[in-house]
């Protein structure tokens, strides 16, 4: 029987000769290859919902480095979009959205629809399998239901989404009643992600450290909690990782009620913390993107240092937020060769 892909052993904690790596936004402009794809396949959602064209783009990182994983190339806005509030993508803009303002509006939204809406990026999935080693896991996604919300409410990015934290103070019941529409899309995204033949999912929750403490707990670890116990009732043995980004000494009490595999930190969670206070758990991290912006020496230099900190507990390498799109693609190449040179010592099993 082939063993499991290295990301998938390490996330369940077995022993493994080095850490697995992967990059969050491995896909994306800093590659000449993604550019020149991009300019052939005209608007961005359309790119998503292209099954060859979104297979292209999630092979393209695999080829030039041999990551240990290979993440779909798509986004966490298809699911707002497939439950009937459209998403555009301005060029160099980001994503734009009618603001949902008015929680009455809520009526528009709804599941009909929503798994054929998907399917192109089901039959994605389905393409990658086909053109991916065994040995490279492929990573599935989906965005938390208070990162959508936040998305869906302010009507594109902002940082602080302040009308987003407005509303769900002003009307919490309306609110409540958006993140459970979101939390069943989600799930049923993801299940059918895994179903397709994902090996392993990941639910970022981009703006949870915005979060005040109490809406943490009800708009972030709440729906997680529901969503992962959904998953691993449907399928033990597939691992999920979240990513509540920013949830500093939270990612402790996010860890008591989520029953993840795998747990992504930000570039700003000292690892020496982590290591003690994140006990059970595969950590995956934090490296700087900006570490990588300065070049491969000081990416080695400092991804060095993470690894030493992490020794041989479970631990995947991989950044604490997207790769920046001025990255030069050799520092990327340096750091992978780096991570895959990295032998650790022997631990006792399980
Ligand atoms: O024109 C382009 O090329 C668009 C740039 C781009 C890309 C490459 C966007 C728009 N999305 C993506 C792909 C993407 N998005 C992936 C692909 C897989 C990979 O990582 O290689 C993934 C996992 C995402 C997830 C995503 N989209 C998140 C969560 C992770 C994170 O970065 O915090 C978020 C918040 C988004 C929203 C989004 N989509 C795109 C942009 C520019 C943004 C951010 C908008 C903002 O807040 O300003």
């Amino acid at each position: 029987m082939p063993s499991a892909p290295l990301l998938v052993s390490a996330l369940r904690g077995s022993a493994v000769p080095r850490p697995p790596i992967w990059l969050m936004r491995q896909a994306g402009r800093y590659l000449p290859e993604y550019r020149e794809l991009r300019q052939r396949s005209g608007d961005f959602l359309r790119f998503c919902y292209t099954p060859e064209l979104a297979a292209e783009a999630t092979l393209q990182p695999i080829r030039r480095y041999e990551l240990d994983a290979a993440i779909l190339f798509c986004d966490i806005l298809v699911v707002p979009d497939a439950l009937g509030w459209p998403v555009t993508f301005a060029e160099g803009v980001g994503p734009r959205l009618e603001p949902l303002r008015d929680l009455a509006a809520m009526e528009r939204l709804g599941l009909e629809g929503f798994a054929q809406r998907l399917a192109p990026v089901y039959a994605a999935i389905r393409e990658v399998r086909r053109g991916l080693p065994d040995e490279t896991a492929l990573i599935g996604f989906a965005g938390a239901p208070w990162t959508l919300a936040a998305y869906m409410i302010e009507g594109g990015g902002s940082g602080e989404f302040y009308a987003a934290r407005v509303l769900a103070l002003h009307d919490p019941l309306a609110f409540a009643k958006l993140i459970d529409l979101l939390t069943e899309a989600t799930a049923r995204h993801l299940d059918a992600q895994i179903a397709a033949g994902v090996d392993v999912v990941q639910l970022f929750d981009s703006w949870a450290g915005i979060l005040s403490a109490q809406a943490f707990e009800s708009w972030c670890v709440a729906p997680a909690a529901r969503i992962v116990s959904r998953l691993k009732t449907a399928w033990p043995k597939v691992p999920v990782i979240a990513f509540p980004r920013g949830a500093g000494v939270r990612y402790r009490d996010f860890l008591m009620a989520v029953p993840v595999d795998g747990l992504g930190l930000d570039t700003t969670v000292p690892l020496a913390w982590a290591r003690e206070a994140l006990a059970g758990v595969c950590l995956q991290g934090n490296l700087d993107p900006a570490a990588l912006l300065a070049g491969g020496v000081v990416a080695c230099r400092e991804a060095r240092r993470i690894v030493e900190t992490m020794g041989a507990r479970p631990f995947v390498f991989n950044l604490g937020h997207g790769v920046l799109p001025e990255t030069d693609p050799a520092a990327v190449g340096a750091l992978v060769d780096y991570v895959k040179s990295v032998r650790l010592p022997a631990r006792a099993g399980p």
